[in-house]
Parts: structure tokens; C-alpha cells; sequence
């Protein structure tokens, strides 16, 4: 073979398929291209082509492997692999079983399967090392290339959840690659998003077939994947992430810096939102010297991500068609413009998990709002909630901090959980990943944490759509922010003008019709006056 099983670099991993070779191109001539760009290993799957032509081809191709010393891998021909002597072979969860496939092939074979749910992973363990080498996790999402697939796409939260699995059960020798509707607009995140929650692991590589296969240059589009694997930072926003601040004295300055860039920058926010919330989240973002706009419409979604300074909120507290929402999170994540994402009543109903967990794996949110229920389960940690509103939790601080630094991990996000105490924390981890060694060690109670605190406001709860509201507050202040900016300082920032907004307008209202109104000024004045210093919140650091 002339290398060792352990020194495969799985990182790109070209999988074939002739059926969708653009004209003018050969099997051959995309798999040069290919290797040509940084493709470190190629696994021939050619299902619909005979016996002799296979092997023909098969020989081929590994006489160019071997000029770029890269292995072969069969796909599920396990005659053909011995007949050629290929370096491994890739099987499926309906091929032949693994055990059979080891003893058919030797110890010194490379072999892979095809993994989709956490009890395959089991049984890998179970055999131990020596029997499977690595697995392809998928799929990740949709595809055209598998016909009739038998798995739903997974997701990044799914593979972060077989990468989970690996770890508890110790299946530290096996490599892993994500696969399926993998395309530059989505590897990064993929790449960035799934990492075991022990902060170990991520994926060894990805595994491509349409991406490079049905490109008519598929050399550019082999180098176009290994530029954004080598490149080990995500940027979803079109502003650096500077450092953070440190004291209550500094945030405040922060606070301050945000609010004059949103005077002078003026965002568009861009509500996909309840009904219940529209009326008065146009208002609450205009008090904060910005532009709303209530769009459902697909087909301008491209346009509003595009003008300068623009954020999205997304709440699924009744909700626009999912093609509508899909659209809008591809078009703010393409042009680097944020997204606050407000999951109502997560899962409240069977319908409304579904929705809010298709929409959380389509895209990268910089902010996830919730209400402690909310929050509690998307960090898997709560059974069915009753309803969609805020209801105060039985459980104590140290939970819901656990929860919110939870959902901060998972998602890669800032992560807020309201109520009487705000909790906000941080996973964006500034963007960055790695193949391989996952977030280096880093887990959900290593995230930092800032607890903000101001005197219940029990009245809060008595008007509609004041929890949304802090949605659109912290979406005026990401779309405001300028050039350099800490997006947990504006989190941060955003979290303690409302919380201070909410007390001010309690004492001034005479019951929850007057309070409406007073909360919409006290954010109009705090706004204008602009002096967070004299903001009478308390932060904790964690
Ligand atoms: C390493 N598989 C799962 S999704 C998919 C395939 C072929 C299609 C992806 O196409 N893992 C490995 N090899 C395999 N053959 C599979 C899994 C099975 P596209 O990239 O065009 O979306």
C-alpha cells in the first residue's frame, strides 16, 4: 500500500459518480482535475455501470491514485476491490455486514461505512478497533445524488450528535467524514457547527460527490473546497469580531459606541415575525432610530440582506411558509448580515420542534433568543412546554445558565435566555474550527457568561409580544454595528437597554395598556439620551 492506515488524511475526500459528468469530461478526466486540487482520497461508487467496464475503469483510475499517492477506496464491490487490489472499501447500513466484509478483505484494507444514527455507532464500538476505519456521516442535507434515500438529511446537529457517540463510547481509532448536499455555501458551517459537545472532535473531513463531479471545472471546484478546508474560520459577518470587554465600565462604553454607530448607521431590520409582534416591534425599532420593514416576500429577501447595515429577525411564533424562511437565512448568511432567531415555543407542539429544528440546521444565527422554557429545550434539558408564553421557571439559576451556555455551544451562537435574570452566552468562539480536534477542548461550561439583572418586572408579562421585542432590540443593535465590534458586547448591550427600558416604563405606567406605551418611550429616551453609564442594571460575569 505504502502508507499507513493511521496517516489517511480524510480532509477531501472525492466520492464518483459518471452519471452526472458534465459534457466534454470523462470519469478520468474530473478525477485528475480533482486530485490535480487537493483531493486526498477517492472512493469509486459507480452503480449503474457492468462488471468488466468497472474494473477497466477502476485500474485507471488507480494507476492515477497511486502518480498522486492518494488511496482508492471501492464502493460496495468488494469483488472488485480484492480483484484490483484497492486499498479499502465503502460499505452501506444494506450491504454486505462488516464483519464479513473484514474477513474478506484483511486487516490491512481500509473500510468504511456509511453512518446515520447513534445506535450504528454503538455497534462499531462494539467490534473495536480493527474492524471499521472510518465512517461517512450523512446525509448531512438534502441530495439529488442518493436515489431513494431511507434517512431524512440530519443535519449539523445530528452529526454533532454521532460525533457525540463516538466519544462516550470511546471509538477514538474511528475517522469520520460528513457527506451529502455538501457545496461551498455550506461546508464551512458544517465544519464550524459539528463538534462534539466534549469538545474533542469534528469531522476528519468531507466527502463530496455532485459538488466536484458535475462541475464543469472540476479542478476549480476541488481547489475551491480545500481553500475554505485550510482557511479555519468562519466569517458569518461582514464586521470583525474584536475582543471583549472585560468590566462593567468598558461594556458601558460599548453600549455607548453601539447605540451612536445605530443613530449614525440607521439599520433596516428586517422582521419575519408573529403577527401579535409586528405592530409593536416596528414601533420598539423605531424608538431605537432604526428601519423596520415586515417582509414575507422570497423573492426580495437577497435585496433587503444586501443594503448596508441590515439585520433579520426571525421568529416562528406564527409562521410564514418555510420556503420564505429558508430563503431569508440563505440570504443574510450569504451577504454576512446577522440573523437573531426567536424559536417560540420550541417545542411547545410536535409541528413547531420540526419547523424550528429544519430552520436551525439550515443556517448559522449569530443570536438564539428564548424564554426560559424555550431556552431549556433547545439545550435538550426541559420535557414539553405548556404553552407559548414566558412562564417562570422551577428551576434555579444554575440550570438555566447551563441551558443558555448549552444552546450557545450546539449552535455556535450567542445564546439568550430571558426572564427575571438575563442570561447571555457566548459560543461563537469567534468563528473559528478545525478538522479533527473539535472546539480543542472547549465544552458548554467553559463558555463565558454574563447574567444581567434588574429587579423583576412582573408586568412585563402581562403585555403581548415583549419578549419578541427584545428580539428586535438586539437585531438594531448587530445591524447597527460597525466595522469592529464584539457581537456578546452588543448582545450584551441590547439585553441591558431593554431589561433598563422594561424598569423604567413599570414605574412610570399605572397598568400593562399605559406600560405599552411608557416601554416604547423609556427605549426612545434611553435611546436618544444615550448615556448607558447612568443605565441602573447590575452585570455578573461568569
Ligand atoms: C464516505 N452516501 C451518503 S450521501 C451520498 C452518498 C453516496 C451522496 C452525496 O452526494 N459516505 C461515504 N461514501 C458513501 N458512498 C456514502 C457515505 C453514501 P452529494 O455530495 O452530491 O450530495
Amino acid at each position: 500500500m505504502g502508507y499507513s492506515k493511521q496517516d489517511v488524511d480524510y480532509s477531501l475526500y472525492l466520492v464518483t459518480d459518471s452519471t452526472m459528468l458534465p459534457q466534454g469530461t470523462t470519469l478520468y478526466s474530473q478525477v485528475e482535475a480533482a486530485l490535480r486540487n487537493g483531493v486526498t482520497l477517492v472512493q469509486l461508487r459507480e452503480k449503474e455501470t457492468d462488471t468488466k467496464i468497472f474494473i477497466e475503469e477502476a485500474l485507471e483510475v488507480q494507476k492515477l491514485c497511486k502518480q498522486f499517492k492518494v488511496p482508492l477506496i471501492i464502493n460496495d464491490r468488494i469483488d472488485v476491490a480484492l480483484a484490483i487490489d484497492a486499498d479499502g472499501v465503502h460499505v452501506g447500513q444494506d450491504d454486505m455486514p462488516i464483519p464479513m466484509v473484514r474477513k474478506l478483505v484483511g486487516p490491512q484494507k481500509i473500510v468504511g461505512w456509511s453512518v446515520g444514527y447513534p445506535h450504528e455507532v454503538d455497534q462499531l464500538a462494539k467490534w473495536g478497533p480493527g474492524m471499521v476505519d472510518y465512517i461517512g456521516i450523512g446525509m448531512v442535507f438534502p441530495t439529488s445524488t442518493k436515489k431513494n434515500p431511507k434517512k431524512l438529511p440530519m443535519g449539523p446537529l445530528g452529526v454533532s450528535r454521532i460525533l457525540d457517540t463516538l466519544e462516550e463510547r470511546d471509538a477514538h481509532w474511528c475517522r469520520t467524514v460528513a457527506i451529502g448536499g455538501l457545496h461551498p455555501n455550506n461546508i464551512e458551517r458544517v465544519l464550524y457547527q459539528c463538534t462534539s459537545m466534549d469538545g474533542r472532535r469534528s469531522v476528519d473531513g468531507i466527502s463530496v460527490v455532485s459538488d466536484i463531479m458535475a462541475a464543469s471545472d472540476a479542478g476549480a471546484a476541488a481547489a475551491n473546497l480545500r481553500q475554505i478546508l485550510d482557511k479555519g474560520r468562519y466569517s458569518f459577518l461582514d464586521f470583525s469580531l474584536c475582543d471583549r470587554s472585560t468590566d462593567r465600565e468598558t461594556l458601558l462604553n460599548v453600549a455607548n459606541h453601539i447605540i451612536t454607530q445605530v443613530t449614525e448607521s440607521r439599520p433596516l431590520v428586517h422582521h419575519i415575525t408573529n403577527k401579535v409582534h409586528q405592530n409593536f416591534g416596528a414601533n420598539v425599532t423605531l424608538a431605537l432610530g432604526s428601519s423596520p420593514i415586515m417582509s414575507e416576500i422570497k423573492e426580495e429577501a437577497s435585496d433587503l440582506a444586501n443594503v448596508p447595515h441590515a439585520a433579520l429577525l426571525l421568529n416562528t411564533g406564527s409562521v410564514a411558509p418555510i420556503d420564505v424562511l429558508e430563503a431569508a437565512i440563505d440570504a443574510y448568511n450569504a451577504h454576512k448580515r446577522p440573523i437573531v432567531f426567536d424559536p417560540v415555543g420550541y417545542s411547545a407542539t410536535a409541528t413547531r420542534r420540526t419547523l424550528n429544528d429544519t430552520l436551525l440546521s439550515c443556517g448559522q444565527f449569530t443570536c438564539i433568543k428564548g424564554n426560559s422554557g424555550e431556552i431549556l429545550s433547545l439545550a435538550g434539558m426541559a420535557g414539553k412546554m405548556k404553552g407559548v408564553d414566558a412562564h417562570e421557571c422551577e428551576c434555579g439559576k444554575e440550570v438555566l445558565i447551563q441551558a443558555t451556555r448549552l444552546v450557545a455551544f450546539k449552535f455556535k451562537t450567542i445564546a439568550v435566555c430571558s426572564g427575571e435574570f438575563d442570561f447571555i452566552a457566548d459560543g461563537t468562539m469567534k468563528g473559528a474550527y478545525s478538522l479533527s480536534v473539535g472546539s480543542k477542548g472547549i465544552q458548554a461550561k467553559d463558555l463565558p457568561c454574563v447574567i444581567v439583572e434588574n429587579g423583576s418586572i412582573p408586568i412585563m408579562g402581562d403585555i403581548t409580544a415583549s419578549g419578541c421585542s427584545l428580539g428586535s432590540t438586539i437585531a438594531c443593535l448587530l445591524g447597527g454595528s460597525g466595522e469592529e465590534a464584539n457581537v456578546f458586547d452588543i448582545v450584551i448591550s441590547a439585553v441591558a437597554l431593554y431589561k433598563v427600558a422594561g424598569k423604567l416604563a413599570s414605574t412610570r405606567c399605572q397598568g400593562s395598556g399605559t406600560f405599552h406605551v411608557q416601554l416604547i418611550d423609556a427605549l426612545y429616551q434611553l435611546f436618544h439620551a444615550n448615556n448607558p453609564r447612568s443605565w441602573s442594571c447590575n452585570f455578573e460575569k461568569l
